[in-house]
């Protein structure tokens, strides 16, 4: 079997650790793993290489696709909705900027190496922004093209950053003698709010749900930061690296489009609480919310259509809403802070 060479962007960050730990377990890829943050010395271990350095600097950027042909490129790396929202122009650089850089090397590379290189992005249901409560509940499972008007800097990034990979896939240098059409293969899915039962999320706005399990596993009191009837789409950490993995090694020829939601369960608060309390009986959990994060979370959608990726590349989670709690995230929290 031919060895692949991955690189990740943002590989320090939750999805990033569940993607090398995938790989590590698995033969024929080298990881090439990249972030602001040096990685801890057992994950590091995991990777083919890694480096500490910034998609902002090009530079940096060009003596790594100097050193290594990609075969795939993750691109994780991101200032997620509720710090992008604090640190908008920084955002706008990283998020938007850096996406562009990451593009940039998939061409340069894609052309040294006389074939096509994939470009596989995380988006967002932040890609969302219905007007209010009643036009979220009346919009039901939203589809790709629905509500389409973002109402927060990492929502816009995001969805600009969609059309930009679109950008590049089809029409990039569009005038030239010679196009350079089909070189990079952009494909996304859209994210909704990741639960991971090893790591915790920082700087989200879907942050409640995993905040609220560990922090009932650590045995700590909980003020949640939103209403207990806010519902809004999430997934279980395995799922989502899955999925990702799963759109990457799908046939371009199945694939109608290069932006899919994925979903897989929709909760409210309250029912996160009650799963939670059920888990942890003496668990302390407040719900005191904070109503400008709140707004961010009411013009997302309560849940998502993705049909198109069950039908276009099979997808399916493994983890429905007790599934995710009883085998993987209650376990894991368990395993997690005992060993702490
Ligand atoms: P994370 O915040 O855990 O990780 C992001 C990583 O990017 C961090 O390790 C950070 O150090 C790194 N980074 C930030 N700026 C950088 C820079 N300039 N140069 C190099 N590295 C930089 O996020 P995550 O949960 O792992 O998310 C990964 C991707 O998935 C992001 O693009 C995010 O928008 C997307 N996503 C995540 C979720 C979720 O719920 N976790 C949902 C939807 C989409
Ligand atoms: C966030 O809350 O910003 C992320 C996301 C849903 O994209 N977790």
């Amino acid at each position: 079997m031919e060895t692949k060479t991955i690189l990740i962007t943002g590989a320090n960050g939750e999805i990033g650790h569940g993607l090398i730990s995938h790989f590590a377990e698995h033969d024929g890829v080298r990881v090439v793993a990249l972030d602001l943050n040096t990685l801890d010395d057992v994950t590091r271990s995991k990777c083919y290489k890694s480096y500490t350095g910034d998609i902002l600097d090009n530079r940096f950027l060009d003596s790594l696709s100097t050193g290594h042909d990609f075969d795939v490129i993750y691109h994780l790396a991101a200032l997620l909705s509720t710090r992008a929202e604090r640190q908008p122009t920084i955002a706008h650089k990283v998020n938007v900027d850096g996406t562009l850089n990451l593009l940039e090397m998939a061409v340069t590379q894609s052309r040294l190496q006389g074939q096509v290189v994939k470009l596989i992005y995380p988006s967002s249901i932040a890609v969302y922004g219905l007007p209010d409560a009643g036009a979220k509940n009346k919009a039901g499972r939203v589809h790709e093209d629905q509500w389409t008007g973002p109402r927060t800097m990492y929502g816009i990034n995001k969805l600009y950053c969609e059309r930009l990979g679109r950008y590049y896939m089809n029409f990039y240098r569009q005038l030239d003698a010679q196009p350079m059409e089909g070189k990079v293969d952009f494909r996304c899915v859209r994210f909704p709010g990741l639960i991971s039962a090893v790591t915790l999320p920082t700087g989200g706005t879907s942050d409640f749900a995993p905040e609220m399990l560990h922090q009932a596993a650590k045995g700590e009191a909980y003020n949640c930061f939103v209403r207990q009837d806010t519902r809004i789409p999430f997934m279980a950490m395995p799922d989502g690296v899955n999925a990702l993995l799963k759109l990457e090694s799908a046939q371009r020829a199945n694939l109608s489009t290069q932006i899919y939601n994925v979903g897989s369960f929709s909760p409210s608060a309250a029912q996160l609480k009650e799963r939670v309390m059920k888990a942890f009986p003496s668990a302390k959990i407040d719900f005191v919310p904070d109503l400008k994060r709140q707004a961010i979370l009411d013009s997302w959608p309560a849940d998502v259509d993705d049909s198109l990726a069950r039908k276009d590349w099979g997808w399916k989670p493994e983890y429905d809403f007790e599934k995710a709690f009883q085998e993987y995230l209650v376990p894991g929290v368990l395993k997690l802070y005992k060993s702490k």
